[in-house]
């Protein structure tokens, strides 16, 4: 089988390399000019907003699969920037769809976020796939847009699309914008004595779904290989854990005196008390589930900064 990775150079990018090697696919990997891949595999350099260098990738790689990856992931930025939010993550996967559309026998997955959920009902979770969007920030009604249009593009062209949405993944190499390496990226330098022995910390009595980056590749290629033409898929444990669960176990891990320091800029004002995904559809059609423990993600991710 011969998979297309666009966007591999990103956090999940290079575990999916792994997964499909590992699992003996022919992989092609692309990545900007700026970035390197450094997993074994053919690697070629892509700016997706660019439609021809899109169609001539494609047409030179001819994979069975493709996983569109390639996205501006950052919620922030997508309030700085919508333009070009919106440029890389939608024209951008219409620049993708318009190329498979040319293409025969080509399955397309596009990776989206739990995100697209946004503001949800009080009571709502677990969510179920079926459940409407209503999303909260830029970045993530630039991902209910790639969604709803891959699913135009599916009907209209009989194209083969397989819609995720992806939950908080977490593991060794993920920036620290996100909590799990935030707090163990401080843990670790606390430890160095390069940082006073207090951890900042944010709105702790949230509840989110993380799943180890492995856990969710996985999911990935099984969706390709026996997810349902056209369907939307939840990838997440679901089983919600508090913020303050994570502190405490990524602090169980270390031997060093820590306070807790709340810091304000890290608090948000519309925080939603639980995000939860439902996912029975993906253990239906594909058996997966998450199978590496929240405990073993936060010690990898641990010992990751202890080594950087
Ligand atoms: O933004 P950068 O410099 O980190 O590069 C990102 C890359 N990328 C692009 N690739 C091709 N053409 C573009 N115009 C373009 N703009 C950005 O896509 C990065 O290397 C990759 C996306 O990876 P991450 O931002 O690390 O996301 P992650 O965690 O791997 O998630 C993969 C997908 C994304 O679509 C997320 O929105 C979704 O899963 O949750």
């Amino acid at each position: 089988m011969k998979s297309l990775i666009i966007g591999g150079a990103g956090f999940a990018g290079g575990y999916l390399i792994n997964e499909l090697s590992a699992s003996g696919h022919k992989v092609c990997a692309t990545c900007l000019t700026n970035e390197k891949i450094n997993q074994e595999c053919i690697v070629r350099n892509l700016d997706i907003t660019d439609k021809n260098a899109v169609y001539q990738i494609i047409e030179e790689f001819s994979p069975d699969c493709i996983y569109h990856l390639a996205a501006q992931s950052s919620v922030s930025l997508s309030w700085k920037n919508p333009q070009l939010t919106t440029e890389i993550n939608v024209i951008g996967a219409i620049n993708v769809l318009e190329a498979v559309k040319n293409f025969k026998n080509i399955r397309l997955v596009l990776i989206g976020s739990g995100e697209e959920y946004g503001f949800i009902r009080e009571n709502a979770c677990p969510l179920r796939e079926s459940e409407p969007l209503n999303p909260g920030n830029i970045y993530a009604a630039t991902k209910a847009c790639q969604e709803m249009i891959g699913k135009i593009y599916s009907r209209a062209y009989k194209m083969d699309i397989i819609s995720v949405r992806a939950f908080n993944h977490s593991g060794a190499g993920q920036s620290d914008i996100f909590v799990i390496s935030d707090f163990c990226r401080q843990i670790a330098e606390i430890e160095k004595n390069i940082r006073q022995p207090e951890i900042s910390v944010g709105n702790l009595s949230a509840m989110r779904d993380f799943t180890d980056v492995r856990d969710v590749v996985r999911a990935y290629r099984l969706l390709a290989e026996k997810g349902i033409s056209g369907k939307i898929y939840n990838v997440g444990r679901g089983k919600a854990v508090s913020i303050q669960y994570i502190l405490d176990t990524a602090l169980s891990f270390t031997d060093k005196n820590i306070s807790v320091v709340r810091d304000p800029k890290k608090m948000r004002a519309s925080d939603i008390p639980i995000i939860e995904p439902d996912v029975s559809e993906i253990f239906r059609d594909t058996g997966w589930k998450a199978e590496i423990s929240m405990e073993q993600t936060i010690r990898d991710t641990l010992n990751y900064w202890r080594n950087h």
